[in-house]
């Protein structure tokens, strides 16, 4: 019988039968024998085989996986972690203040969704907040670079109804992975999209104003309008795995255009002479702050061990 793994906490994992019915699953024993690159063999949104018994449905088998989001596991640099599969797009959450969301990161998530194909939102969240001054700049500075690159971009607060209206056009008929650091109001949002969800949330540590890892698991909830919303404990950091140096400027949408201009046709922005992508740079054409993170990625890509 067909289901979909719908919530993973580790080896926990639960599946939704097509009559929607939620039970525990576990992997057949088979799959513990064979070796892989993954620190664990199902994500949310697998389509799977299973053959009930008294109180656990068995997975026997996985069926292939149409995308996935792929980042190497913090804990082990070996081993590779999906943060989801067969995802319609994402909506990466972003704060200025409350948490403080650093650009690599949001780069970082965007690279990665590129490189598997996965269209993303932008939700610049906590919109009621009064920010300072600066902050408030950067909200708006941001918010503008990430739509003229051509993401989508929403302005959210929980607190304000009317800035969800776009957001659920957005969801609607689509199964989306939601992300962002811990804290910055991944469950608060789901909760304001669907009454009586009732997701545990949590202020953040007044200190550090960092979230304190309230969401522990991964799980999938049906909007009632029709569409998927993947909740996710918020991963503090994306690190994209299996690309070549050469392949990064492709993933940054902006750099493509420059990209055939470069004199040396294996150019990696860095240093050549005549590179089309430094001189967009310099004349205020790429954003220095994605050039930066680019910088930062290719760097990574170097130590990568694969
Ligand atoms: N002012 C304001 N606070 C918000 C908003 N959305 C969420 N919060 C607050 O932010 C804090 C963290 O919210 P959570 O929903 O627990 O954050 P999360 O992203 O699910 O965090 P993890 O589960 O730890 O990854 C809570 O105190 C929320 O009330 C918002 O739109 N405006
Ligand atoms: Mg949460
Ligand atoms: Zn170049």
């Amino acid at each position: 019988m067909q289901a979909v793994v719908v919530r993973t906490a580790g080896e926990h994992v639960q599946v939704e039968l097509s009559s929607g019915e939620r039970w525990p699953a576990a992997l057949r024993g088979k799959f513990r024998l064979e070796e892989t690159p993954f620190t664990h063999r199902v994500a949310v949104g697998d389509a799977v085989e299973v053959r009930l018994e008294e109180n656990i449905a068995v997975i026997e088998h996985i069926y292939p996986r149409r995308n996935w989001l792929l980042r190497a596991d913090p804990q082990h640099p070996y081993r590779r972690q999906i943060l989801a599969c067969n995802i319609d797009q994402a909506l990466l959450l972003v704060t200025v203040e409350q948490p403080f969301t650093p650009l690599r990161y949001v780069d970082g998530f965007l690279v990665m969704a590129e490189m598997y194909g996965v269209p993303v939102g932008l939700g610049f969240t906590k919109a009621d907040l009064i920010l300072s001054k600066k902050s408030a700049q950067r909200r708006g500075q941001l918010m503008q670079l990430y739509q003229s690159i051509g993401y989508k971009v929403f302005s959210l607060s929980i607190y304000q109804p009317d800035t969800l209206r776009t957001l659920r056009e957005y969801l609607r008929s689509k199964r989306t992975f939601l992300t962002g650091l811990s804290g910055v109001g991944k469950s608060s949002l789901l909760n304001a999209l669907m009454p009586g969800l009732n997701l545990a949330t949590q202020p953040l540590v007044k200190q550090t104003q960092r979230g304190r890892h309230t969401t522990t698991y991964s799980a999938l909830y049906h909007l009632p309008e029709g569409g998927e919303v993947i909740d996710s404990p918020g991963f503090g950091e994306f690190k994209p795995v299996e690309f070549a140096p050469q392949e990064l400027c492709h993933y940054f949408p902006e750099m493509r255009p420059y990209l055939s201009h470069c004199r040396f046709n294996n150019c990696l922005h860095t240093d050549e002479p005549d590179c089309a992508v430094r001189a967009a740079v310099e004349r205020g054409e790429i954003a220095p702050s994605r050039y930066r993170s680019y910088l930062a990625l290719l760097e990574d890509s170097r130590t990568l061990p694969y």
